[in-house]
């Protein structure tokens, strides 16, 4: 039931990409008038801090920037710099010259971001999951980079796009939440070498850090209090489980978590009591077949 949107395990098949230059995009980006820079649903840091990045340095370019994502601005990231300029997509859909996809692996996965696309002379794909098939005319993945806010970085920095302080910061949140605060082991020294640039543009790391680690709305500490309340132990301590009614998340007005690779999800029928009991049978026998961690 916590977030676990930006757990993103690359582990699907995957597509050979062949990437096109930094130096093609860019030129795309200078020879064109209205864009349309989009991020996938249920957006992370990630997605809204790389949309709001490379859109704020289109408009600092003269640039028409429609910034688009199908849940909006969350309330979590709206202290994220020009945080406003990012929206619902219209129902009515708009023409572009270019359609710019973020972070997204699936096109899909755009939702009403993509409907509101009505046309796009030339669409842009630029990513980090090694899942992303290389949808769009000019594609850039890149599955070794720990953010595609880092992929947004380096296009700025190497073709000389415009930065800024505010740019900076956005794309500070989407590596920092991306790498889980620079732990994931994609986190290189390069990494650090680009968080050390962003915040020489003047970042306050102490208040963002507070911004996106320290606050929390009442009702995930409530969330918090009732998991806790129903945590168990099993197996000499190996399994830990805990259990959500649907009665308890509606009341705390949270919504039944999604199934991902490090996260996985099933409908099974019966009471809560009895599935626990199944579910916990079955993970006792795996943990049983498993040797004892070595450390
Ligand atoms: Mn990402």
């Amino acid at each position: 039931m916590l977030s676990v949107e930006s757990w993103t395990l690359d582990v699907e098949d995957c597509a050979i990409v062949t990437n096109s230059k930094f130096e093609e995009i860019a030129q795309i980006l200078r020879e064109h008038q209205r864009f349309a820079i989009l991020g996938h649903v249920r957006p992370d840091g990630d997605a809204l801090g790389s949309q709001l990045a490379l859109a704020l340095s289109l408009q600092a370019l003269g640039k028409e920037v429609c910034v688009w994502n199908e849940d909006g601005m969350l309330e979590k990231y709206s202290f994220l710099p020009r945080a406003e300029f990012l929206t619902k997509p219209p129902s009515i859909p708009e023409d572009f010259d270019v359609a710019i996809a973020l972070d997204t692996a699936i096109q899909n996965r755009l939702g009403t971001a993509l409907a509101a696309i009505r046309s796009a002379k030339i669409w842009i794909n630029i990513d980090h999951h090694m899942s992303n098939p290389g949808y769009g005319d000019v594609v850039y993945v890149d599955s070794s980079a720990p953010a595609t806010g880092e992929i947004i970085f380096r296009l700025i920095k190497s073709e000389g796009l415009p930065f800024n302080r505010d740019i900076a910061g956005n794309l500070y949140a989407a590596i920092s939440t991306d790498t889980g605060s620079f732990q994931y082991p994609k986190t290189s020294a390069h990494t650090f070498e680009i968080a050390a640039e962003l915040i020489r543009t003047g970042l306050d790391v102490g208040r963002l850090s507070q911004l996106l680690y320290e606050n929390y709305p009442r009702r995930r500490l409530e969330l918090l209090r009732e998991l806790l309340r129903t945590m168990r132990f099993q197996e000499e301590g190996r399994v830990a489980s805990f259990s959500l009614t649907l009665k308890v998340g509606a009341e705390l007005g949270v919504l039944p978590g999604g199934g991902h690779a490090l996260a996985a999800g099933a409908r099974v029928r019966g009471t809560l009591p009895e599935v626990e009991d199944r579910v916990l049978a079955e993970v006792g026998v795996k943990v049983k077949s498993l040797k004892s961690p070595q450390c």
